[in-house]
């Protein structure tokens, strides 16, 4: 069977060990490790939440294979940061917003961001408004990235981005949002700069805001 095929059902089954193993084999084989997120992180952990759907999975199981993904992603960073240091195209902060726990697709934008050449911050989990003003201030990103997978979370946006505007920086950042119950018209409707789907889409959306950056100075 395919390695990427292997680690992805030994994720869904939540074998944090074999999971372990099997990303080890995959870097010596010289797989890329945007590859294996892509391949194997990204459709296990959708297969995983649709189980959780189902009902067909519970929190505990939810959790082992979150801690799988997690340790592997840990053994992935190094490489990845050492593959992008000399070639960091800008600067993303990242966070969950206040009262949202839900950190698996945070974690795979941030390290596809890095992949794609950016320094991220990652700032956590459930992350105050005003935490996200005052890391941006003293970070200086061009990006500021807000994830929240709760319709009840989601509204958070809008307060982050009240206030940045109160804070009299709203126009030194350029916002975006993601997670699963976030659309376009909600990015829209909240007034971010930027939505992105997934984390491919996130990397995309976030180079192509750096690109305008530049066309910008330029002119
Ligand atoms: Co939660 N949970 N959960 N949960 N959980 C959901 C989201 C839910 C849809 C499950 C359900 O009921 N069907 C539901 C939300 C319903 C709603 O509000 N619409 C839900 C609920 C209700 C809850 C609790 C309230 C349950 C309870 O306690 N009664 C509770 C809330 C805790 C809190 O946050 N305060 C809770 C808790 C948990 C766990 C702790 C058990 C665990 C989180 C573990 C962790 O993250 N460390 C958990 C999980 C794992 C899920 C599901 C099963 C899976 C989420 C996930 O990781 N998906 C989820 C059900 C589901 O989605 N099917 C569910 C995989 C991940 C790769 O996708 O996060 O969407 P996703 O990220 C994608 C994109 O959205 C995008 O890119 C990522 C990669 O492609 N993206 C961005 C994400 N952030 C982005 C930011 C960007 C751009 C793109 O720019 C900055």
């Amino acid at each position: 069977m395919d390695i990427l095929k292997e680690i992805e059902e030994n994720l869904i089954e939540g074998n944090v060990k074999q999971v372990d193993l099997l990303v080890k084999e995959a870097i010596t084989q010289g797989l890329d490790p945007n590859g294996i997120i892509q391949g194997a992180f990204t459709p296990g952990m959708e297969e995983v939440g649709r189980r959780f759907r189902n009902n067909e999975y519970f929190i505990p199981e939810v959790l082992i294979c979150a801690k799988a993904m997690n340790n592997a992603l840990a053994m992935l960073k190094p490489l990845m940061v050492g593959s992008t240091a000399r070639r960091a195209i800008g600067r993303f902060l990242i966070g969950t917003v206040e009262g949202d726990v839900h950190d698996i697709g945070k974690n795979l934008v941030s390290m596809m961001l890095e992949t794609g050449g950016f320094d991220v911050i990652d700032l956590g989990v459930t992350v105050s408004a005003a935490r996200f003003v005052a890391e941006a201030k003293q970070h200086q990103p061009d990006i500021v990235g807000m994830s929240a997978l709760l319709s009840t979370t989601i509204v958070a946006f809008e307060d982050v981005i009240k206030a940045f505007q109160e804070a009299g920086v709203r126009d030194q950042f350029k916002i975006m949002v993601g997670g699963a119950p976030v659309t376009q018209e909600y990015a829209n409707r909240v007034g971010a700069d930027a939505y992105a789907a997934n984390a491919s889409e996130a990397v995309e959306k976030a180079k192509q805001i750096i690109l305008c950056q530049k066309k910008e100075q330029a002119t």
